[in-house]
């Protein structure tokens, strides 16, 4: 007998979300939902992680009646195994994306890129000097290919330590180097780590787990911190604009264009093909009023932070953005994208794009999307959503509700700028207490999870606590949608928070960029310390990735920690079947790196968690009695 789906109300706290998983049921349209219903519930081994398929003399499950594997693995060893590999996707995922910033900044360099440029040459010249490329009296093209070499060798194995780690504070890097965490290369520990969990390597839990830091370290120090730091040099450092969010951002009376993913190389383009004037005449002779680019997902906030773009929705919303029967085309890239928007896309006129060629989908139209011919492969494909607008059929177009408004930008040289040129005045506001300290919400949603409730939950929930929250990821469409990223939503936070982002018209929750762009929020981490001469440990901040789902959060998470920050999930990763690594995770990690994960399903507890933190944390620095 099949099970009565799930009530509407319980799976998302927002209108425009709930109109459409109606529709969607009204129409038959299939969703995440129905097959999570259909999933649940899952295997009770793979959720403790005590199922290994490394070789075949097993699959192998471990139970107290069965505890060793055929191999004779136990369940520390098949839990930390799986958690090594989990977080592997995850580092491999932002760091491949790093590196094809890295090549499309070759092909800039090269005369290959037609429609790319340097766009901030002033970052260029100062992340060069940052990692020791002499800068002055250079052309600034020698200085660009010695970057570029030093960039491609951080993700090589005959490094000491990837490049940016010269923003790290020297105590920190000591830590790393005493408890050998220090990462070398990128594909170095990406490639050890599937070594190491290969049958019969390392068999020592606490060792897998520490390679497992070591790696997600050469992720967020690394392959991230490239991928942000080389978007903003090609496209241009954010700098605080506004926009709308929600999906009444899908207009009706124009052409909708949603680009999906992770990478701005594709959606920029996109973007600069969609301001064509033929296509735009084309649009206006189908009877549209115009072309519309919308975001979704880190794609979308890429084009947000940079170009105001709107944001159609974050990963739950993905899906029904389609459904709104208003959508002429999606355009994807890579990571994040459920394979079931071509389905969903055949259910109406929408034209699926994939782009990549390591990212392609199954009945999607495929562009082999390359710097050498993008502006021609943007302007086609600009040029299908137009088409596609004959198609539409109006009786099935239901947009709900009405946009938001949004402020976006907010990178470190925005916020600095804001500062008058300095961290100082930040560092004041912490110290006087009328800012307590600051937490990063990050991170997806997870249908398991209702779509956004904690995600908003956390974020106001600290505000009101005077602690400043950076969003980044899915969270920041969460945030939009609930009014915590426009300057008036200060009456929502406490008196300090109240009178500092009074002072700067800025938000109480900033919007900080893409889920790489969380290398925006390490990097201002490491200033804050160097500015008050003490550990990133030391500081009064804390991470948090409540509704997270993908393994990129997962290596985000343990970035985070194992670089001395405090971080929250608001579940579990699939390591309780293992006391030994789950007692790592949530405690012994505070001996070797000052930092350890919390779990904790409820907002409110989980604010008070962060305060006691933070409170100590400030006590520890003098900074309250
Ligand atoms: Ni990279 S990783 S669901 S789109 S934040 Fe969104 Fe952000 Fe998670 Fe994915
Ligand atoms: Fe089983 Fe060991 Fe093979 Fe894993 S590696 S499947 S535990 S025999």
């Amino acid at each position: 007998m099949a099970k009565e789906p799930s009530p509407i109300d319980e799976l998302t706290i927002w209108d425009d979300a709930k109109a459409m998983i109606a529709k969607a049921r009204r129409e038959g349209v299939e969703t995440v939902y129905d097959r999570l219903d259909k999933q649940t519930p899952h295997c009770k081994f793979c959720e403790l992680g005590t199922s290994c398929r490394n070789c075949t003399m097993g699959p192998c499950r471990i139970t107290p009646k069965m505890p060793r594997g055929v191999c004779g693995a136990d369940a520390d060893v098949v839990v930390a195994r799986n958690f090594g590999r989990f977080v592997a996707g995850g580092a491999a995922a932002h760091s491949d994306h790093g590196r094809d910033l890295i090549e499309v900044l070759e092909a800039i360099l090269e005369g290959d890129a037609e429609g790319y440029r340097i766009k901030d040459e002033k970052k260029l010249v100062r992340i060069a000097g940052e990692i020791g490329i002499k800068t002055q009296g250079r052309q600034l093209r020698d200085v660009a290919e010695e970057l570029l070499e030093r960039l491609f060798s951080d993700f090589g194995s005959r490094g000491k330590e990837v490049s940016f780690l010269s923003r790290v504070p020297e105590v920190r890097k000591e830590k790393w180097a005493k408890i050998g965490v220090t990462p070398r290369g990128v594909d170095h520990e990406i490639v050890e780590m599937m070594h190491r969990t290969h049958m019969g390597v390392d068999n020592d839990a606490p060792n897998t787990m520490l390679h497992a830091a070591r790696m997600a370290l050469a992720d967020g120090w690394g392959g991230s911190m490239i991928g942000t730091e080389l978007s903003d040099v090609i496209f241009g450092t954010p700098k605080p604009s506004k926009s709308t969010a929600n999906l009444a951002v899908i207009k009706e009376d124009k052409v909708n264009l949603l680009v999906h993913g992770h990478n701005p190389v594709v959606s920029e383009m996109i973007l600069a093909a969609a301001r064509d004037p033929k296509l735009i005449a084309r649009a206006k002779e189908l009877g549209a009023a115009g072309i519309n680019i919308a975001g979704l997902c880190c794609t979308g906030n890429e084009l947000l932070m940079r170009q105001g773009i709107p944001m159609a929705g974050n990963h739950l919303m993905t899906e029904l953005a389609i459904i709104t029967g208003a959508v002429e085309a999606v355009v994807v890239d890579y990571q994040c994208i459920m394979p079931s928007l071509v389905q969903v896309s055949s259910c109406y006129h929408t034209k699926f794009i994939d782009t990549a060629k390591k990212a392609r989908f199954t009945g999607a139209i495929h562009y082999d999307f390359n710097p050498k011919t993008a502006q021609k492969q943007a302007y086609e494909i600009v040029s299908l959503a137009v088409e596609a607008f004959a198609e539409r059929d109006p009786s099935r177009v239901e947009i709900p509700g009405q946009p938001v408004s949004i402020m976006s930008g907010f990178s470190n040289e925005a916020v600095v700028e804001a500062l008058g040129g300095t961290l100082t005045p930040l560092v004041d506001a912490i110290a006087q207490g009328d800012v307590r300290g600051a937490v990063g919400i990050v991170g997806c949603n997870n249908p398991k999870i209702k779509h956004d409730s904690l995600n908003v939950g956390l974020a106001k929930e600290l505000i009101k606590r005077d602690i400043l929250v950076l969003v980044t990821g899915c969270v920041s469409s969460a945030a939009g949608k609930a009014g915590l990223l426009v300057p008036e939503a200060i009456e929502m936070a406490g008196p300090g928070l109240k009178k500092v982002c009074g002072a700067l018209g800025i938000p109480p929750v900033l919007h900080y960029g893409s889920c790489v762009d969380n290398s925006r929020i390490l990097q201002l981490c490491a200033a804050l310390a160097n500015e008050l001469h003490v550990d990133i440990s030391d500081l009064p901040v804390g991470a948090s990735a409540p509704e997270w789902y993908s393994e990129k959060a997962a290596s985000i998470g343990l970035y985070a920690v194992a670089s001395g920050i405090y971080t929250h999930l608001g579940h579990a990763p699939n390591i309780l079947g293992s006391e030994t690594v789950t007692n790592l995770a949530v405690s012994g990690l505070e001996d070797l790196v000052g930092a350890t994960f919390f779990i904790e399903s409820d907002p409110i507890k989980t604010a008070d968690m962060f305060d006691a933190r933070i409170n100590a944390k400030r006590q520890a620095l003098g900074l309250d009695k």
